[in-house]
């Protein structure tokens, strides 16, 4: 334990195209550096572990149990060493990466969550993907205000102050980005999790009910049809929102995880819209006007429309359908050999909550029933774990997930019957990972 591992986590390229980041990808939580410590150390000592359980008998010789280790023989820190705590320097190689080949404009970008590292529903706000259409901006909170206006009888502005003053609520929901899993309708096959599914986060928001702030302005019912978000950031972020789902489970959100929205995320103030894409998620929101009809703006008819094979475009089209994906062995990692392995991933709905997943070893042929973690909640990730023994040879791992609505998880086959070939968004369809006989996990479309 002597090696100073953010050297080694260091070496590794922010570009996906590298395999020496591939090797650096997290597994079950053990990075790479750390599995090859294992193995490396005593691995080679114990000679023939148990093909089924991965540890070591305790009489096996592991230094690490014979001899004293430093932390146990020396002081320890003071408290509150770090006002503000952050991961062990060992997890290093857990972060937000971009795609080189995606966002050549720094302002304009995209950071991906590693999923393949995370676990439970939650993700921490520091591992949280970001989508910047024109940068984060870094807004004080004493001069930041939420105009409510249009068809109101008492227009409003509040302060963040005025804001926090009022009833809230905390609920736990995912965002997912609209064009999330994108580069997969041209099967780009980008080679980890990280790139394919994780502009995805779920957290726990807390804000006031946007119900509350339209009857606070005497919103026009029943004129009022729509209600149109805007940001305060350079980018002009315009996004329309009907009126049922406004007055429905809409937050305007201050909160995140038990503390205030990171920048990057929106501080101080947030729309959150469950269940739809992220681009309705209006970060830094300054403004709500209520409408009689949808606005048509840039972020929803230029953009974010979906090209459908008769050669029309789809337009608003906001809810995240059911969609899964393996995390667990994901592409880019390797398995450490034949024996137990557990499976894991994660499934959302944006309609409702995930009623189950089912894992296929022989991509789609048979198919088993993954064990769902608790809680399930209605639009948000849930977890999924599915025994596995390993025997070895090449196989095809698939996850579907079915929703409370009955709504399954489509292949690609059936997807593009449906919506073509020339999407960017709005790709839900079952993701393959294929295992090779050396345990390498690689990313293939059947
Ligand atoms: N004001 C503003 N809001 C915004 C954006 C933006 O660029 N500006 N990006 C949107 C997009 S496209 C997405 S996917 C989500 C991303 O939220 P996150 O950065 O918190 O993950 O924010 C949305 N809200
Ligand atoms: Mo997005």
């Amino acid at each position: 334990m002597d090696r100073d591992p953010r050297a080694q986590v260091r070496k590794a390229p922010e570009n996906f195209l590298d395999p020496e980041l591939l090797r650096s990808i997290r597994t079950r939580g053990l990075n790479e550096q750390r599995r090859r410590l294992i193995r490396g150390a005593f691995g080679a000592a114990v000679g023939a572990l148990a093909a089924t359980a991965r540890a070591a008998e305790p009489d096996a010789g592991d230094p690490d149990i014979v001899n004293p280790t430093p932390w146990s023989t020396t002081l320890g820190k003071p408290v509150a060493f770090k006002p503000y705590g952050e991961p062990s320097r060992y997890e290093v190689a857990l972060a937000r990466r971009q795609s080189p080949g995606l966002t050549s404009v720094a302002q304009a970008s995209v950071s991906f969550a590693p999923l393949q590292g995370m676990f439970g529903i939650i993700t921490p706000s520091g591992l949280h993907f970001e989508r910047h259409h024109q940068g984060w901006v870094d807004v004080d909170p004493s001069r930041h205000r939420l105009m409510i206006n249009g068809l109101v009888g008492r227009p409003r502005v509040y302060t963040m102050d005025d804001l926090m003053r009022l009833p809230s609520v905390s609920r736990i929901h995912f965002i997912e980005c609209g064009a999330n899993t994108a580069m997969e309708w041209a099967n780009v096959a980008v080679p980890t999790v990280q790139y394919t599914h994780g502009m995805l986060s779920c957290s726990e928001f807390t804000g006031v009910p946007l119900s509350v702030l339209l009857d606070d302005a005497k919103f026009e019912r029943p004129k009022a049809k729509v209600v149109l978000a805007e940001g305060a950031d350079g980018s002009g972020m315009t996004r329309s929102i009907a009126i049922e789902r406004a007055l429905d489970d809409v937050i305007v959100a201050y909160g995140m995880n038990g503390e205030m929205l990171r920048p990057e995320n929106g501080y101080p103030l947030r729309l959150v819209v469950p269940g739809v894409q992220g681009v309705s998620w209006v970060k830094w929101l300054r403004r709500i006007e209520v409408g009689d009809q949808p606005y048509g703006t840039k972020d929803e008819v230029a953009h974010y429309v979906d090209l459908m094979p008769d050669g029309l475009l789809r337009q608003y089209t906001s809810i995240q359908e059911a969609k899964s994906v393996i995390t667990t062995p994901s592409g880019g990692q390797k398995l450490m050999g034949p024996g137990f392995c557990n499976v894991t991933g994660l499934a959302w709905s944006g309609r409702d909550a995930i009623k189950g997943v089912d894992v296929s070893f022989d991509g789609g042929r048979n198919w088993r029933p993954a064990r769902l973690e608790t809680p399930v909640l209605p639009k948000a990730l849930t977890r999924f774990n599915c025994d596995w023994t390993w025997d070895g040879k090449p196989c095809l791992l698939q996850s579907r997930a079915t929703d409370k609505t009955g709504f399954v998880q489509p292949t690609y086959r059936q997807l593009r019957e449906v919506r073509g070939t020339r999407s960017i968004y709005h790709n839900n369809a079952i993701q393959t990972w294929r295992v090779d006989a050396s345990g390498e996990v690689t990313n293939v479309q059947l």
